[in-house]
């Protein structure tokens, strides 16, 4: 019996750029009623990163957080899973402080460092909106998206302190032998929830080969041990990789983080837009889409009552 379909919605994000796309949701209002739609397109989880609302810019402001996560859980029942990696420039800090302060039922748990850049984008983007935005692709350059060891260790006991389940985001098959050391270790406890994320400059290419050998490595390293998502970030990747991870058994993020596309050179209007989708893509296939309720239960979260906000 396959199970269900787990779909994630990456809402807004921190690499996306305003210029990018209309759509992109930036206050938290925006956020929420994104948030919400999602969900009712058959997202149970949406991943949240936050915004200043005056410029769009991302930021780990810990009010503007509080403020959105309220906002969503008194829309919908769809699970909530904060971002740790916050954007470009800040410090573990900085990036991990949303976990212990709101306790949510799952975070992003970036599982090493990599050169997380962006400055293609800039070859592609005629005209900014907002002044940031330029600098910020053009310091990706030069950007280590630092999650060494002590990182590792320092979020791995926040989160344990806050009872908020880890997603282990995997940028490349070198983050897997990262995980199997942790869990040697015995800091990460079996089983494990992963994403793998793919088509990030600086980490794995989104290619139907690379996904069956991350799929094949975390096989051999965990066995039986886990459950994983996969993005391909960009259009086509965000479908065609979507659809290959719901054939092979696993789950699927979609959402303006990861992409602004419904259709070659079409703009999503929304992120349900891209949830509806995946779920057309996903019925087609046989794969029935879990409901929040159910992905809790398949990924033994604690509950939306026991979450701090
Ligand atoms: N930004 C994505 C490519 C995180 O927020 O911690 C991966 C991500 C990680 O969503
Ligand atoms: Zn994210």
């Amino acid at each position: 019996m396959v199970e269900k379909l787990i779909i994630t919605a990456a809402i807004t994000g921190a690499i996306t750029v305003p210029a990018q796309t209309p759509y992109l949701p930036i206050t938290p209002q925006q956020i929420a009623e994104e948030s919400a739609r999602a969900r009712d397109a058959g997202a149970a989880i949406v991943h949240i990163h936050v915004r200043n609302p005056e410029n769009g810019m991302p930021t780990s402001d810990l009010q503007i957080f509080g403020e959105t996560l309220a906002l969503i859980k008194a829309k919908t029942d769809a699970v909530i899973c904060t971002s740790t990696g916050g954007g470009l420039g800040m410090t573990i800090e900085q990036r991990v402080a949303v976990v212990p302060t709101y306790q949510p039922e799952m975070a992003s748990f970036n599982m090493g460092s990599i050169n997380f850049a962006l400055h293609p984008l800039l070859k592609r983007i005629k005209e900014f909106k907002y002044p940031w935005e330029a600098k910020y692709l053009e310091m990706s350059r030069d950007f280590v998206f630092k999650n060494t060891f002590a990182d590792l260790e320092y979020v791995l006991k926040t989160m344990k302190d806050s009872n908020t389940r880890p997603e282990l985001e995997i940028y490349d098959v070198g983050h897997l032998y990262n995980t199997h050391y942790l869990v040697q270790e015995g800091l990460l406890e079996l089983p494990l929830h992963m994403q793998f994320v793919m088509g990030v400059l600086g980490g794995i290419e989104a290619t139907f080969d690379d996904l069956m050998h991350l799929k094949r490595t975390a096989d051999r390293l965990f066995g039986d041990q886990y459950t994983w998502s996969v993005i391909g970030v960009g259009y086509p990747a965000e479908f065609h990789l979507g659809t290959l991870g719901a054939m092979m058994g696993g789950h699927v993020r979609v959402g303006l983080e990861d992409n602004i596309r419904i259709a070659k050179g079409t703009l999503a209007k929304s992120n349900a837009e891209l949830v509806e989708k995946m779920v057309r893509i996903a019925r087609e296939l046989g794969r029935e889409v879990a409901s929040p309720d159910e992905a809790r239960k398949m990924l033994g979260l604690k509950g939306r009552e026991k979450v701090k906000f």
